[in-house]
């Protein structure tokens, strides 16, 4: 891929919580394999880490913009939804501080939607060529769980990923509706048979730096969005799995463009 076309641009947007130590290397490295993003946007729900410093440090030598949430508002969806209102890029790409999402792959995630292909692009840990390296067995699992109960509601191996592309016009019609962790989740069940979604390996690693915010809680909080996902699609006799399940895309494919 060549990057946007038809002057269409790129915004890069990051939800940060206490992520001091991965923010440098995080944007550096986002620069370095997509240096025609425009913006990068990080979204800051309250660190008292240093977080917020570090990245108005980094505003000298790079396109980054902060946006410090005092008061924050449902979560991480409504971080990355703040995002990407204030963003200037026709298409968004969402990814975490903590590395575990390849800068390396925001360009195949990006090129399906520059070229017309899809409307949304997940970076998916579960299609062939996606892997988990490093990962215990338990983990493994429970992922696997998760994955598999969304997979009837969204026809995604992978919507519980937070690594997507996304139309910025997209999200933001789809996303006032959602809340919690899993933004690519609530967007694919709430586009309905509409939305264009593809899915793109990536190697998906631990984070090296600094400390998870998956809990209990989240997973708890996951369990009943899947419930009012699931009433969502019953009401709207969709069943979106049979109908239109996503397209897996080789890296080959993608990268060929
Ligand atoms: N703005 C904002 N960012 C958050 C919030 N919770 C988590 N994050 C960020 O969202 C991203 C994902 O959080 P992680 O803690 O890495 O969650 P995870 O990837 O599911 O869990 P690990 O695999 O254990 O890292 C990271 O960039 C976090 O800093 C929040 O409430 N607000
Ligand atoms: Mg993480």
């Amino acid at each position: 891929m060549s990057g946007p076309q038809n002057s269409q641009t790129l915004s890069v947007v990051v939800p940060t919580l206490n992520e001091v130590e991965n923010v440098e290397p995080l944007v550096r490295e986002v620069m370095r394999n997509a240096p025609h993003c425009a913006e990068i946007i990080i979204v800051d729900d309250g660190s008292t880490d240093g977080t917020r410093e570090r990245i108005r440090a980094l505003m000298a030598d790079y396109p980054l913009r902060l946006i410090a949430r005092d008061e924050p508002s449902f979560g991480l969806a409504g971080a990355v939804i703040e995002g990407a209102r204030a963003a200037h890029g026709d298409l968004l790409v969402v990814m975490d501080a903590d590395l575990s999402h390849p800068p390396s792959e925001i360009d195949a995630l990006a090129s399906p939607i520059f070229d017309g292909r899809a409307d949304m692009v997940i970076g998916s840990r579960y299609v062939r060529g996606g892997t988990t390296p490093g990962w215990p067995i338990y983990r493994k699992v429970l992922s696997r769980v998760a994955s598999g109960f969304a997979y009837p509601l969204t026809g995604v191996h992978d919507s519980m990923c937070g690594f997507f592309a996304v139309r910025r016009s997209v999200l933001l019609e789809f996303a006032p509706a959602a809340s919690g962790f899993k933004i690519a989740f609530e967007l694919i069940v709430r586009g309905g048979r509409n939305l264009r979604v593809l899915e793109v390996p990536i190697a998906f690693r631990d984070r090296a730096r600094g400390t998870s915010k998956m809990s209990l809680g989240v997973a708890l909080i996951f369990s009943l969005r899947w419930v009012a996902a699931a009433a969502h699609i019953v009401s709207r006799r969709e069943p979106r799995a049979r109908e239109v399940g996503a397209r897996f895309v080789s890296p080959e494919a993608t990268r060929s463009n």
